[in-house]
C-alpha cells in the first residue's frame, strides 16, 4: 500500500524537476562580471569570454542616471552616433535584456564620450538547443555530441541520484 503511493508521488516530481532544470539552461550574464557595466572595463574583451545563445539573458549594472543600455546598429556602434540606429533603450540601472534572437546584439553607453571611451561591444547569439529530444543526436558520429549534451545529462544523472535517495 505504502509502495503504491510513493509511486504516484515521485513521478510527478520528476517531470516537475525535468521542466526545472529545462529552464535553467538558460543563462544570465552579468555584463562586466563583478565591475558590471561602466566606465573601467574593457567590454570587446568581455564580451568575447563567454558563448551567448538565445534565451539567455544580459544583466547591465551600474547607477541609474551614470549610464545606459541601448541596443543599436552595427553602424551606429562603430560611429557611436545614436541619433540614428537605436533598437532598444535601457536605462534603469538593473537592466535584463533577454537575448530572444539568433542574430548578432550591439549596445553601447549613450553618456556623452562613454560609448567613445569603451563602453560598446557586439555578440553574435547563436540557436540554442533547449530541448534534449528536437533533433536525434547522429549515433553513428558520437563525436558531434556536444560538450552541453554531455553536460545536461550529467545534470539528469545527479538530479535522478537525488529523487531517488529521497523516496527511497
Ligand atoms: C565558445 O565556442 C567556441 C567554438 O565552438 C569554443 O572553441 C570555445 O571554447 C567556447 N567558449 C566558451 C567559453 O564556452
Ligand atoms: C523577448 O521576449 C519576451 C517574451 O516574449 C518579451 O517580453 C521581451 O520584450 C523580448 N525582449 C526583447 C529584447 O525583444
Ligand atoms: C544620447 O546622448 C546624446 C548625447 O549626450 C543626447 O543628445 C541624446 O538625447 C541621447 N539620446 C537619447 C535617446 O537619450
Ligand atoms: C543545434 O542543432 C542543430 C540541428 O539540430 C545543429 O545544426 C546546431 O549545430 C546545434 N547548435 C548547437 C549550438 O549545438
Ligand atoms: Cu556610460
Amino acid at each position: 500500500m505504502e509502495d503504491k503511493i510513493v509511486c504516484y508521488v515521485r513521478f510527478p516530481v520528476i517531470l516537475i524537476w525535468f521542466s526545472l532544470l529545462n529552464g535553467a539552461v538558460s543563462e544570465v550574464y552579468n555584463v562586466g562580471d563583478e565591475n558590471g557595466w561602466n566606465s573601467e572595463v574593457d567590454y570587446s574583451s568581455w564580451s568575447e569570454r563567454y558563448n551567448f545563445t538565445v534565451g539567455d539573458v544580459l544583466e547591465f549594472k551600474y547607477s541609474k542616471g551614470q549610464h545606459n543600455a541601448f541596443e543599436v546598429t552595427e553602424s551606429t556602434y562603430r560611429t557611436c552616433d545614436t541619433s540614428s540606429g537605436v533598437l532598444a533603450k535601457y536605462e534603469s540601472g538593473e537592466d535584463e535584456v533577454k537575448l530572444n534572437a539568433s542574430k548578432k546584439y550591439w549596445f553601447v553607453c549613450n553618456v556623452s564620450g562613454h560609448c567613445l571611451g569603451g563602453m560598446r561591444f557586439g555578440i553574435d547569439v547563436k540557436p540554442g538547443n533547449t530541448t534534449m529530444n528536437s533533433e536525434p543526436i547522429p549515433s553513428a558520429n558520437s563525436g558531434s555530441i556536444s560538450a552541453f549534451h554531455r553536460w545536461s545529462l550529467g545534470l539528469y544523472t545527479f538530479a535522478f541520484g537525488i529523487l531517488l535517495n529521497l523516496f527511497s
